[in-house]
Formats: C-alpha cells, sequence, structure tokens
C-alpha cells in the first residue's frame, strides 16, 4: 500500500516537474510534417512553380524579430498569391513561448512579414505555412538560437 501511494506520487511529481519528458517517444526538434529549412537566404522549392527565400531581418536576439519571406515565380517574378503562417517556440519548452500559428502581413513591396517575441535565449523554432487556394502547400521548420 505504502508503496503503491510512493510510484502515485512519484508519477505526479515527474507529471509537474517535467512535462515535456514523460510524454514522447525519441524527441524529435522538428515535428514530421516539418520540412527541416535550409539556411536562410537559400532558395527553397516551393511546389513545382514556385520558390522562396526566408530569413530574420536582423541577426535575432532577444525581443523582437521579424521574419521575413520572398516568394518568386521559377522565373524570378515575386509571386504574391500566397498566404504564409508562421508560428515560433522552443522545441525543449514546446508550449511555453509559442507565439501560436500568424499570418504574415504582406508588404506594399511585396515582401511577406511576421514580427515575434523572443522571450528566453536558446535554441528556438520557427514553422512556416505556405498556402494557395486556401490548401496548404508546404511546411517547413527553422530551427536556430540566440
Ligand atoms: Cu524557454
Amino acid at each position: 500500500m505504502k508503496l503503491l501511494m510512493f510510484v502515485a506520487l512519484f508519477a505526479l511529481f515527474l507529471g509537474i516537474a517535467a512535462p515535456g519528458s514523460v510524454s514522447a517517444a525519441p524527441v524529435s526538434p522538428v515535428k514530421s510534417d516539418y520540412q527541416p529549412l535550409p539556411n536562410p537566404g537559400k532558395k527553397v522549392p516551393l511546389g513545382t512553380g514556385h520558390y522562396f527565400t526566408f530569413g530574420f531581418e536582423k541577426q535575432p536576439k532577444l525581443g523582437k524579430a521579424i521574419m521575413k519571406v520572398e516568394i518568386f515565380t521559377l522565373d524570378g517574378n515575386r509571386d504574391r498569391s500566397f498566404v504564409v503562417k508562421g508560428d515560433v517556440d522552443m522545441p525543449s519548452m514546446r508550449g511555453a513561448h509559442s507565439s501560436g500559428s500568424k499570418d504574415f502581413a504582406l508588404s506594399a513591396k511585396g515582401l511577406y512579414l511576421l514580427p515575434v517575441q523572443l522571450v528566453m535565449p536558446g535554441d528556438w523554432e520557427f514553422r512556416f505555412a505556405f498556402e494557395k487556394n486556401g490548401k496548404t502547400v508546404f511546411h517547413g521548420a527553422y530551427l536556430f538560437d540566440i
């Protein structure tokens, strides 16, 4: 009886102290349906007819950072017909500082921009979702640290 109580208390303690570590099998920093992205500035294929580039406007540091996405057709014309969504979070503390999914704003120049708050030093993940005609056509995740 005492032993059972101890086990129950211990489980409770684990649940409170380390909610992230109890749940999952092998911890992968990138969720599987999110394609890992190359370094900022590189062209990333987007479907068969487009590519995009992404990157923070400045080297990200604690506080506000602005993610920028540019989308082009294969022949190099800027494309504004996508809806781009982003969210930022710390993989080691999922949900603790998640921004939630937010729409990028399309600037007059055709840049997709999204400001986010980076509230803690450490490893972060920026997730992108690209939609065209209401359908999600691409998921990507970019890992970085500050
Ligand atoms: Cu954190």
